[in-house]
């Protein structure tokens, strides 16, 4: 089946939406995008999404030709020309075409794409049982480098870990910052329990902002969890009562193995479910 997608002013079909081969999307992955989810035909925290387009492609010099409430409205119109209730939105803004060389002055016409389409979550069963996952060797960005809350199209430093991690038979990769402390896995954020208190890297670590990750932060203040932003080691996850990651497309997803450590007691413990459950109310609500 074909779909419909938004380039620049207008849907085409899938077929018509194409981009140049000179386009520095392509060329040098120069570029930002987001991924967002909708529910029930509501866009959860669409503005929240938008505000961190607009600041990766700002720290990129790379203005953005349509205003916020354009692409806000180009995201529903996607959705409704997919018949997409529910669905997963790729939001992608690239450089445009220029010639060949890095100079981005040399460029025309960032190219605005919003893809709608159905989510595939991790299967049923890793919810319900709990992902293992390995620590990767591939260091998350060092922030000096290319800002890590920057979403841009360059995703090989992600791509090198999660292959790390699919080839230990994972479906997720821890990735630790240049410090060696935790930062985040290749495309989740990471929280840990321990003593009843929730605790998570803080954007220092080198991370990208989950917008999930904040709206369970938010979830916890309001049922009364003790939650902080604090550095992590592994050894505070090896040792931790729980963990779980979190991201637009994965939600809440329990880990019950790290490097072939059992996490806790090695099943999903209760403040991840508690979590779980007020997350699916919050989407839904
Ligand atoms: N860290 C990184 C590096 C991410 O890319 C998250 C954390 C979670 O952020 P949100 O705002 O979604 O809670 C992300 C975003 C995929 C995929 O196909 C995942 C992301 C982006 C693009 C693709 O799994 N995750």
């Amino acid at each position: 089946m074909s779909r419909i997608i938004f380039m620049n002013d207008r849907l085409v079909p899938e077929e018509q939406a194409v981009v140049s081969v000179f386009d520095h999307g392509l060329l040098y992955g120069d570029g930002v995008f987001e991924g967002l989810r909708s529910y029930s035909g509501k866009v959860f925290r669409i503005d929240a999404h938008l505000d961190r387009l607009y600041d990766s492609a700002r720290a990129i010099c790379l203005t953005i030709p349509l205003a916020k409430e354009a692409v806000a409205k180009a995201v529903n119109d996607t959705l409704a020309a997919n018949g997409l209730a529910d669905g997963y939105v790729r939001l992608v803004v690239t450089r445009g075409a220029g010639s060949l060389g890095l100079d981005p002055n040399k460029t025309k016409h960032p190219q605005v794409i919003v893809i709608a389409d159905t989510i595939s979550l991790y299967p049923r069963e890793f919810y319900e049982q709990g992902l293992r996952i390995v620590t990767a060797a591939t260091q998350r960005t060092h922030s000096a480098a290319l800002s890590p809350r920057i979403k841009s199209l360059n995703y090989l430093n992600n791509i090198m870990a999660k292959l790390e991690g699919l080839q230990a038979g994972c479906v997720e990769a821890l990735m630790l910052n240049h410090k060696g402390e935790v930062a985040e896995c290749t495309g989740d954020n990471v929280f840990i329990v321990r003593g009843g208190r929730l605790l998570t890297p803080p954007p220092d670590a080198g991370i990208l902002e989950g917008i999930t990750r904040n709206a369970v932060l938010d979830l916890a203040v309001a049922a009364g969890i003790d939650c902080r932003e604090a550095t992590l080691v592994r050894h505070d996850l090896y040792t931790a009562d729980e963990c779980f990651l979190t991201g637009t497309a994965a939600e809440v997803i329990p880990v019950v193995e790290i490097d072939g450590r059992r996490i806790g007691s090695g099943v999903p413990g209760p403040v991840t479910k508690r979590l779980t459950d007020d997350f699916h109310a919050l989407v839904r609500s």
